[in-house]
């Protein structure tokens, strides 16, 4: 029994609005194809967030139906899709139905029942051979059922209880099941949550879920009758315990995960359990500069050298005042194929952000004192300040000549 997991695709992603996504879930796609074949894997697991929006553009429906189709002809005959917290329920069920002919099956939200998120995979004599206990992302108001009878003053209690009482229910189910079935056959999870131990970073394009109630739900949620949980979520890949992972996003969300291992996860449950990381390539070059001007300069124009496309972020740390940093950067990738997507600068936003001495001092302090102190503050060259303090000075000589009070 060999299962494939992965999460996370947002299809129709656009990076910082500037950049579509299409062609690298396209190659992440043909990949994942030839992947399937090449372990002649039976069960694949999409574990939520197969959308990036509730209402994806027709391209990205495309890619997604294509890829379900040839899934089938790639050998693999089972597909369970959950969905996320990016997914539209209503928009990843309407077709339920018609991917069922596919043997592809749906969970885009829990239902009264959750028995509907139990399903029994078969092989091609249709002997059973797992049961997925396919669990979306589950919201607040698909839990309330269990709070009837219960009252936790504290709300982020509750959702982790409920959360906690929506696995037990359906490992129990999924039990009676196998027992029923009289087989002994691995019984496997999904979920689409934040759980304990996830790894995340500032830049990962993760939308929070339980916003102000609770961080992530304890790992300690999932009953001991599952083999295996395949988490969606979180954007890189974690393992929360050796059989409960993450398998992250396949392609990175944001400058963030620059640099990041993608990857998918291969499991095989017979009488052992072994779980191989397959790496995902990398079909964009991503790069975080963060430095001074002569950083960036050696950076760039090393990637410049390599030719490759790449695209970066600049972040400007260094002391030296430098308002022109746009049109530099842009000299300097002149006749390349990088392109700028991001581009900061913190001096300017460390200047913004120091708070100014107090209202009253300020008072006491002519126009000149004021930046002389701005200059004091910042560690810049003497001869960089003795040109800055004349520039200012020719603004305020110039305000002064229109008549504009100081
Ligand atoms: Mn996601």
């Amino acid at each position: 029994m060999k299962i494939l997991h992965t999460s996370d695709w947002h299809l129709g992603r656009t990076l910082y609005s500037k950049k579509e996504r299409q062609e690298e879930h396209t190659a992440f796609l043909a990949w994942l194809l030839g992947t399937i074949r090449e372990h002649a894997v039976d069960l694949l697991l999409i574990a939520g967030d197969v959308f990036d929006t509730a209402s994806p553009s027709s391209a990205a429906q495309k890619m997604y139906y294509d890829f379900l189709i040839n899934v089938r002809k790639a050998g693999c005959k089972n597909v369970i899709v959950v969905g996320g917290n990016h997914d539209s329920p209503s928009f990843l069920n309407a077709p339920k139905d018609i991917l069922a002919a596919l043997n592809v099956s749906v969970i885009g939200n829990a239902t009264e029942n959750p028995e509907d998120e139990m399903i029994v995979i078969k092989d091609r004599q249709e002997n059973p051979i797992a049961i997925v206990c396919a669990v979306p992302f589950l919201r607040e108001r698909d839990i309330s059922r269990f709070t009837e009878g219960e009252n936790y003053s504290d709300r982020s209690k509750r959702i982790n209880e409920n959360i906690r009482k929506h696995y037990e229910a359906i490992a129990q189910l999924a039990e009676n099941k196998r027992r029923e079935l009289g087989v002994t056959i691995p019984i496997i999870a999904t979920g689409h949550l934040p759980v304990a131990g996830g790894k995340r970073n500032d830049d990962d394009g993760v939308r929070e879920t339980y916003i102000g109630n609770i961080e992530a739900v304890g790992n300690d949620i999932f009953p001991d009758t599952f083999d295996y949980v395949a988490l969606g979520h979180y954007h890189i890949p974690s393992v929360i315990k050796d059989n409960i992972r993450y398998c992250g996003s396949p392609i990175p969300m944001g400058f963030g995960e620059s640099g990041q291992k993608k990857l998918v996860y291969l499991i095989e449950l017979n009488e052992q359990r072994s779980i191989e990381t397959i790496e995902i390539p990398v079909f964009q070059q991503l790069e975080s500069i963060v430095g001074d001007k002569n950083f960036i300069a050696r950076r760039l124009s090393e990637l410049k050298k390599s030719d490759s496309s790449v695209w970066v972020e600049v972040i400007y740390t260094g002391d030296e005042i430098f308002p022109d940093l746009s049109s530099w950067v842009n000299e300097q990738i002149a006749d390349s194929n990088i392109e700028v997507l991001k581009l900061q600068n913190r001096q300017y936003l460390n200047e913004v952000l120091t708070q100014v001495d107090t209202a009253g001092s300020l008072e006491e302090l002519n126009e000149m004192e004021v930046f002389d102190k701005l200059l004091e503050k910042s560690s810049i060259s003497d001869e960089q300040k003795t040109e800055l303090k004349a520039l200012y000075k020719e603004i305020v000589d110039g305000l002064r000549l229109q008549d504009i009070a100081l």
